[in-house]
C-alpha cells in the first residue's frame, strides 16, 4: 500500500504528478485548515504533510499517529514545535538556499524604495500630482556609499550584504552570534555588538530567524540608539521587532523610514497605521514570492518528503536527532 501525503501548500501539477507516482496524495486548500473537517478526517492516514501556514498543535499531532515527516515550504520553521516533533520521532524538513537570492532581492527592493521614497512618489504620479512630487521636501537619501548594518549574517544576511557592498559600495557591519571571517574578507564586513551596530548604521536590515532569544530583539531602547536618519528594514519575522515601538519611532522621527515585509500579526490588522504612514513601505510577506523561487522551494520540499518516506535522509533536515533515533 502507498503511503499517504497531505498537501497543504502550492505545488505545481508536475510536482503533484511526481509525488502521486509513489504516494497517495490528498490536496487541501484554504485557510484555517486545522479546523477543516475534511483535513481532520484525513490526518489519521497521513504519513507526510507538505506545505506552509499550518498551525501545529498537540491535538493535530495526536490525530496523525502515522505521521513520519513534515516538509515545510519555507526556510523559517518558527511555527513548528521542533522539540515536540523530535520527541514523537517526526522529521521536520525546510527549504534553505533556494530562496536566499530572491529574499535578498526583496530586502534591496525595500532599502531602495524606502530611501528613494518610491511608493510615496509613485502615488503622487498616479494621482496626477506630478508638480507636488518634485520639490525639495520630497528628496530621498542616497543608498550607495552608506553603512549597512546587518542584524544576522547567515545565508540571506550575507546575500543582502553582498548586494550592498559589491553593487552599492556600502560599508557592511554585522551583529551575529558567531564571527564570519570569510565574509569579512570577501566584503570588508566588520562585526559589532548590536548597540554599536544600531548607532553606526544608515540602513539596518533584520535577517535573523525568530527564536525565543530574538523575539522582540528590537524595541524602544534599540530604536532610541539609531540615527534619526536611519532606515529600518525587516525581511525576517515581525515578532523580532516590537511593532508598537517601531510605530512610535517612526511617528516621533526617531528614525527616518522603514521597509517591512513581515509583521507581528499576519495578515496585518486593518487597524495598523503602518501601511498608511508615508515613510513606510509595507509588503505582504513576499520575500521569496517569485514564480521561479516558489517552484524551487516546493521542489525541494517534494524531494525532502520523498526521501524521508523512502527511508533516505532528507536534504534539509531540521531535527537530525529524530533521524538518528529512527
Ligand atoms: C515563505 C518565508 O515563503 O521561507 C520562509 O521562511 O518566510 C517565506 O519565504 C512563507 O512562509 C510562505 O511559504
Amino acid at each position: 500500500m502507498k503511503k499517504c501525503i497531505l498537501v497543504h501548500g502550492r505545488l505545481t501539477d508536475e510536482q503533484l504528478a511526481t509525488l502521486s507516482r509513489d504516494f497517495d496524495i490528498e490536496v487541501f486548500t484554504g485557510t484555517a485548515l486545522a479546523e477543516d473537517p475534511a483535513f481532520q478526517a484525513a490526518l489519521p492516514r497521513a504519513h507526510g504533510l507538505i506545505g506552509t501556514g499550518l498551525t501545529i498543535t498537540p491535538a493535530l499531532l495526536d490525530a496523525a499517529p502515522l505521521l513520519e515527516v513534515m516538509a515545510t515550504i519555507s526556510v523559517g520553521y518558527d511555527h513548528y514545535p521542533v522539540d515536540e516533533l523530535t520527541r514523537r520521532g517526526i522529521l521536520l524538513c525546510h527549504t534553505p538556499d533556494v530562496l536566499t537570492e530572491t529574499t535578498a532581492d526583496t530586502a534591496f527592493a525595500l532599502i531602495l524604495a524606502a530611501a528613494r521614497r518610491v511608493v510615496e512618489l509613485a502615488d503622487f504620479v498616479r494621482r496626477g500630482d506630478w508638480q507636488a512630487s518634485i520639490g525639495e521636501a520630497q528628496f530621498g537619501t542616497n543608498v550607495h556609499g552608506k553603512t549597512l548594518g546587518m542584524i544576522g549574517f547567515g545565508r540571506i544576511g550575507a546575500a543582502v550584504a553582498r548586494r550592498g557592498a559589491l553593487g552599492f559600495g556600502m560599508r557592511v557591519r554585522y551583529a551575529n552570534a558567531s564571527p564570519k571571517p570569510a565574509l569579512e574578507r570577501e566584503l570588508g564586513a566588520e562585526r559589532r555588538d548590536l548597540d554599536t551596530l544600531l548607532a553606526e548604521s544608515d540602513f539596518i536590515c533584520v535577517t535573523v530567524p525568530l527564536t525565543p532569544e530574538t523575539e522582540h530583539l528590537v524595541g524602544a531602547r534599540e530604536f532610541g540608539l539609531m540615527k534619526p536618519s536611519a532606515i529600518f528594514v525587516n525581511i525576517a519575522r515581525g515578532r523580532i521587532v516590537c511593532e508598537a515601538a517601531l510605530i512610535a519611532a517612526l511617528e516621533k522621527g526617531q528614525i527616518r523610514a522603514a521597509g517591512l515585509d513581515v509583521f507581528e500579526q499576519e495578515p496585518l490588522s486593518p487597524e495598523s497605521p503602518l501601511p498608511h504612514m508615508p515613510n513606510v513601505v509595507a509588503l505582504p510577506h513576499i520575500g521569496s514570492a517569485t514564480r521561479e523561487t516558489r517552484d524551487a522551494m516546493a521542489q525541494r520540499a517534494v524531494e525532502n518528503i520523498t526521501r524521508a518516506l523512502k527511508g533516505q535522509q532528507p536534504l534539509n533536515l531540521v531535527n537530525e536527532s529524530a533521524w538518528r533515533s529512527a
